[in-house]
């Protein structure tokens, strides 16, 4: 396979001034017309084209006759403005990878980022390339959807016109048989929008919180970053059948069905907030990503790292920044750590790749986020202000570069960011280690790094009662060695280093189980609170697995001081109450020279999971007890409810499930339906629950999801629960949803997918390699569960590898999966 690097971009050759597309829709022959106005730019074109049947070609008029190859179309055209017109056939009903045009439950539906607009049409298939669009659709079905603003319709067809210029990659076309939950929203020019909600007839009640969300996100950025929107319609469309998340197609955004549908007694708290959050996601990249786009796919951080900073802003305003950061670190650890220690380990802007769709990764969004959060703490929030100022006016409608970025930056500040960039050209976490030292009053800190980056790390001092004697302060760590003194203390202070996370690292800091057990009782810091308690369980965890001992005294009762605390928020003391999960004590274990065995894992986090629940036993009865008021999705009661389902986990470990059991046929929301029926298979007192889960939520394929989960993530032998699965009638292996709700909680049950008897392993790989001829997206995508196989023993390594290798000798594998599977087979 071809690899593409940054160090060979060259501009396209031609500019494009306009463009007209006609559809004329059908399952199995969709006609496509695309007339093309080019600036002058030499006689040499090349377009991109795949799966293309070519019908028709004319340059002013003319016709041409030309032959394409498997990648595009080779012409020569006149040294001057023309006008290029195409007319293609493709099949959108055979569309099974999801990419370009393709059909999902009866409706038509696009995909086009990063690639997908070339098996629509013949075009300069890049980013860098921006036109306006007129768009025709002619069908049969009622709604007819493109991007920017409706233009003109009649029966049986419809046009849109977007006069923002845009790359080929947020081009979106949506027909279908489809109703709307519609509200209007005044932006702060003046302009009237129409806002929709496009669903199946029968969903259009489900749609509230997505709209209320929406409206929520539009006058954040307009109070937060001055952004208003730019059109007078802005439609969203919900689909069952989607490769990712979300798409911010420009005035017309396609989302995976399962964030958008919400009602309290289908959707959890959690689901609650990931809509609120990629709702806001692709409302935000309208300025970040569409108005501001990527000169090229390296660029990918560009977009994805801000908007993903900024959505997580907007979630930490809307409910508990404390929590918000909390979890976000949670994820960045579990995923993005885990990437960067591993074979698929890349900067957060790539330098080189094979194929673009396997680099939508925790790295290029989740770090490429902490990159940026690390600039705004470095330069401070005001000038973090002005350079995003700068960054909208400099570079509205351009396609750019992280140099463009980091030039805004020194620009609206003086400062030189050459070190600073390195955190996007480098791979790797960075290890950041910590000595104290106290004389005279003066406690001094000092800092070291293995490599060479410029580190903000926030500090604080607290006195030995606990108070804060130094507020937060950042630290600019530039050397690989550097100290920074205290001075006038009367008591050796204890240092709450790293406070908010203000670099994505591994710090080691020698401390003792006391400190620890004192910063999670005192800091003032919420996320370095909860840190010391994670750091402190990881210990333990550690100890027991690999010394055997018992869960310590003082880890129980320091756990138990704060979640026992009524003082404290409900959300806060439901994280602090969450274990480690067993993928996170493998990679800490590996880190620290440890082989991990993942069934002694297994073992101790069930028998710390026992002790937790015999500590906190007169406990328990008052955190179990109904969360007070009528249902609401708001952060409070969404923290009351994890806390309740956190100790309801842990009583049943006391009681056989029967408080569960009790919650399980009471419970009026799914949030407390799915933390029931997790407490019941994992007391081993599932089976009757699950039935009646799975009777009440047969015909709700979003719901039906979290039961395929479900019992794989709590299964004893997960390859045997999901090979049973994958026999159900419900088991739609071609939808993205489906095949993750059960092949990414395999691979999320550690101690399942990594059997000795390697069923765990050849199970994945079996079904990778079916789903690649498929969809090689969504299968190179789920292939990453290989990604950990250097930290296990010999005998599980070899079995990995031989999977890899299976995968890789696959008949007609995608470039997608044989590239993912490459790099892991090393
Ligand atoms: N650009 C899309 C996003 O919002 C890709 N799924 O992240
Ligand atoms: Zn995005």
């Amino acid at each position: 396979s071809e690899t593409v690097r940054l160090a060979d971009y060259t501009p396209f050759s031609h500019s494009v001034e306009h463009v007209a597309m006609t559809f004329r829709l059908a399952p199995e022959a969709t006609r496509v017309t695309t007339r093309i106005r080019f600036g002058a730019g030499g006689t040499a074109l090349r377009l991109d084209g795949e799966g293309l049947r070519l019908l028709a070609l004319r340059i002013d008029g003319a016709a041409v006759s030309a032959e394409p190859d498997a990648t595009g179309l080779s012409l020569t055209v006149p040294d001057r403005a023309f006008v290029l017109e195409t007319e293609v056939e493709i099949a959108p009903a055979g569309n099974t990878a999801l990419e370009g045009l393709y059909m999902s439950g009866g409706m038509y539906c696009t995909q086009c980022e990063a690639e997908g607009f070339r098996k629509i049409t013949f075009y300069p298939d890049r980013p860098d390339v921006m036109a306006p669009f007129h768009v025709r659709i002619e069908s049969e079905m009622p709604v007819l959807l493109s991007n920017g603003n409706p233009s003109a319709q009649g029966p049986g067809w419809a046009e849109w016109d977007d006069p923002w210029p845009k790359p080929s990659y947020l081009f979106a076309l949506v027909a279908g048989d489809l109703v709307a939950h519609s509200d209007r929203f005044t932006t702060m020019e003046g302009r009237d929008v129409a806002l929709n909600i496009w669903v199946r007839p029968g969903d259009e009640d489900r749609c509230a919180y997505a709209m209320d969300s929406l409206k929520r996100s539009m006058r954040w950025d307009e109070e937060v970053y001055g952004r208003a929107y730019d059109l007078s319609v802005f439609n969203i469309v919900a689909v069952d059948d989607f490769n990712m998340g979300a798409m911010e197609n420009k005035g017309l955004n396609i989302f995976n069905s399962k964030y958008v549908l919400a009602l309290p007694q289908t959707a959890t708290d959690e689901d609650f907030a990931r809509i609120e959050a990629i709702i806001a996601h692709e409302y935000f990249h309208n300025w970040t990503g569409n108005r501001i786009t990527c000169r090229d796919w390296f660029q990918l951080c560009l977009k994805e790292g801000l908007t993903v900073f900024r959505d997580q802003q907007f979630s930490a305003d809307m409910r508990s920044a404390a929590v918000k950061r909390i979890e976000d670190v949670l994820t960045l650890r579990a995923r993005q750590f885990r990437e960067d220690a591993g074979p698929l380990a890349h900067p957060v802007r790539p330098d080189a790749y094979e194929e673009i769709n396997n680099f939508y990764t925790a790295t290029v969004y989740e770090k490429g986020a902490e990159v940026i959060g690390m600039l705004k703490r470095l330069v401070g929030d005001e000038a973090y202000g002005r350079a995003l100022d700068l960054y909208f006016e400099r570079h509205d409608g351009q396609a750019c570069t992280i140099e463009d970025w980091l030039r805004v930056f020194e620009d609206a500040t003086g400062r030189d960011l050459t070190q600073f960039a390195r955190w996007y050209t480098e791979a790797g976490t960075p290890r950041v280690t910590a000595e104290e030292s106290w004389e005279g009053g003066t406690f001094t800190l000092t800092l070291s790094q293995d490599g060479a980056k410029v580190i903000p790390v926030a500090v604080g001092l607290l006195d030995p009662s606990g108070q804060e004697v130094r507020p937060t302060e950042v630290l600019e760590l530039t050397e690989a060695r550097q100290s920074f003194r205290f001075d006038g203390l009367a008591a050796r202070p204890v240092a709450s280093v790293l406070r908010g996370f203000s670099a994505p690292v591994l710090l080691e800091k020698p401390s003792s189980a006391e400190e620890r057990a004192f910063l999670l009782a005192h800091d003032t810091d919420p996320f370095n609170r909860w840190d010391a308690g994670r750091s402190l369980a990881k210990e333990v965890l550690s100890q027991m697995v690999v010394r055997g001992d018992a869960p310590s005294a003082l880890w129980l009762d320091a756990l138990a001081e704060v979640v026992l605390d009524g003082g404290l928020d409900p959300a806060f003391r439901a994280l602090t109450l969450r274990l480690p999960a067993e993928d996170d004590i493998a990679r800490t274990l590996h880190e620290a020279g440890v082989t991990p065995d993942p069934d002694r894992i297994h073992a101790a986090r069930r028998a710390m999971g026992d002790a937790l629940a015999e500590r906190l036993r007169d406990g328990l009865g008052d955190l179990v007890a109904p969360v007070p008021g009528p249902w609401s999705p708001d952060a409070g009661q969404a923290g009351a409810r994890a806390l309740r389902m956190q100790a309801l986990g842990l009583l049943s470990r006391l009681d056989g499930g029967a408080e569960a059991q009790r919650v399980f046929d009471a419970a009026d929301n799914m949030t407390e339906e799915v933390g029931a029926l997790s407490a019941l298979l994992d007391a081993g007192a599932g089976v009757a629950a699950l039935r009646a889960f799975g009777d009440r939520w047969q015909h709700d394929r979003i719901v039906m999801d979290k039961w395929f989960t479900l019992q794989i993530l709590h299964a004893g032998d997960a390859p045997a629960v999901t090979a049973a699965l994958v026999e159900h009638p419900l088991f739609d292996w071609k939808n993205p949803n489906r095949f993750r709700a059960v092949f990414g909680a395999l691979s999320a049950n550690h101690a399942g997918f990594h059997r000795i008897d390697g069923s765990g392993y050849r199970l994945l790989a079996d079904w990778l390699i079916r789903l690649d001829a498929a969809n090689p997206q969504t299968a190179a995508r789920m292939s990453q569960a290989f990604d950990s196989m250097s930290r296990y023993d010999a005998d599980r390594q070899a079995m990995m590898a031989a999977e890899l290798e299976r995968i890789l000798n696959a008949p007609g594998l995608s470039r997608d999966l044989s590239e993912m599977a490459g790099r892991m087979a090393g």
